[in-house]
């Protein structure tokens, strides 16, 4: 058997990492075959509650993990290694500001990417689930120079789960036929869920979304908001945000990156743009991609309309404008 994995979970405390651990100890996202050693990081007042998630685990009995290292010093939770989730964030409180949560959430990136790039392996792949996911990946990257910028993401995974599961309940089609919906830009409000592209595999036979679909109106307005307001459902229906499709997510996006994506089918992420698309450069922006040998490449070429230029441009615009208030922040 291969030699463990050292994998550090951030915000290993809260209700997105409850569902996540399982699902990474159970092997989902390594492998059957790849044994695993967890570091859990969280802040002092929460080292009681991960004290109880740590017996949990323990009480799973999962063969394939090795140890586990609940700690609240970057220092140990970063050191040696191979993959980050990094889920813990400041949340936004009643009366705050986003440029608070911003300046909160500065600080926590910029402290992690300092201790990634002391301690951690230099191939090190790090997704960046806090929000605000794809400027906190950002910072983190610019605070860790000695690890190619390739390797952070931000997760919009879950928008791109969401919206594969809208066609599939449109089309009343099992969810796993379609594939290759695409999120553009920010995980925010102003994400651009694309249908364009997507298709439906009926029993090999490959069809479009579009086409399968046939009303344009309903994937520009209707299946466009339900994806973009899905957490703010979710939040209304639960009392709480989204935990369990979070972690699947999260689960799915590290697990497509260390595995590689199916032949002919793209996925979703939040990666540094070199400008594809017209999209600005040097922000951290969610393209379809496809991954072999454990890096991404955008899937270039796709015809964008008129309609996705707008879409692409506002959310570009938006991360810049978070770009800019994050480095005045760090500059203060
Ligand atoms: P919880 O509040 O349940 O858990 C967050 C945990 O992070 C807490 O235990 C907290 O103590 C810890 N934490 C705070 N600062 C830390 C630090 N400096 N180092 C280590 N741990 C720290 O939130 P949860 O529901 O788990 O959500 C976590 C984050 O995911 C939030 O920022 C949330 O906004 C974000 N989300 C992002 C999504 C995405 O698609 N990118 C979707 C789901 C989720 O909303």
């Amino acid at each position: 058997m291969a030699e463990p994995l050292r994998v550090v979970v951030t915000g290993a405390a809260g209700q997105i990492a409850y569902s996540l651990l399982y699902m990474i100890a159970k092997g989902d996202v390594f492998g059957p075959d790849q044994p695993l050693i967890l570091h859990l990081l969280d802040i002092p007042v929460m080292m009681g509650v991960l004290e109880g998630v740590v017996m949990e685990l323990a009480d799973c009995a999962l063969p394939l993990l090795r140890d586990v290292i609940p700690t609240d010093d970057p220092v140990v939770a970063f050191t040696d290694v191979s993959s980050a989730f990094l889920v813990g964030a400041m949340p936004r409180k009643q009366g705050m500001e986003r440029k608070d949560l911003l300046a909160a959430n500065v600080k926590i990136f910029k402290v992690q990417g300092e201790a990634l790039d002391k301690y951690a392996k230099k191939d090190v792949k790090v997704l960046v689930v806090g929000n605000p996911a794809n400027t906190n990946a950002l910072i983190c990257s610019k605070y860790a120079p000695s690890i190619p910028k390739e390797n952070f993401s931000a997760m919009t995974r879950l928008d791109q789960n969401r919206a594969q599961a809208q066609i599939a309940a449109k089309l009343n089609v099992p969810v796993g036929t379609v594939s290759n919906v695409i999120i553009w830009g920010n995980h925010s409000s102003t994400q651009y869920p694309d249908a364009s592209h997507a298709v439906i595999d009926k029993n090999g036979n490959i069809e479009k979304a579009v086409d399968a679909i046939g009303n344009e109106q309903w994937l520009r307005e209707t299946f466009l908001a339900t994806v973009q307001k899905r957490g703010a459902a979710v939040i209304a229906a639960r009392k709480m945000s989204s935990a369990m499709s979070a972690a699947k997510a999260a689960s799915d996006h590290m697990r497509d990156w260390f595995l590689g994506t199916k032949s002919g089918k793209f996925v979703s992420m939040g990666v540094i743009s070199a400008g594809a698309y017209g999209v600005p450069k040097d922000v951290i922006f969610s393209f379809p991609v496809i991954i072999e040998n454990r890096k991404w490449k955008v899937v270039e070429g796709l015809p964008i309309d008129d309609f996705s230029r707008s879409m692409l441009d506002a959310t570009g615009k938006e991360l810049c404008e978070e770009r800019e208030e994050a480095l005045q922040i760090i500059q203060a």
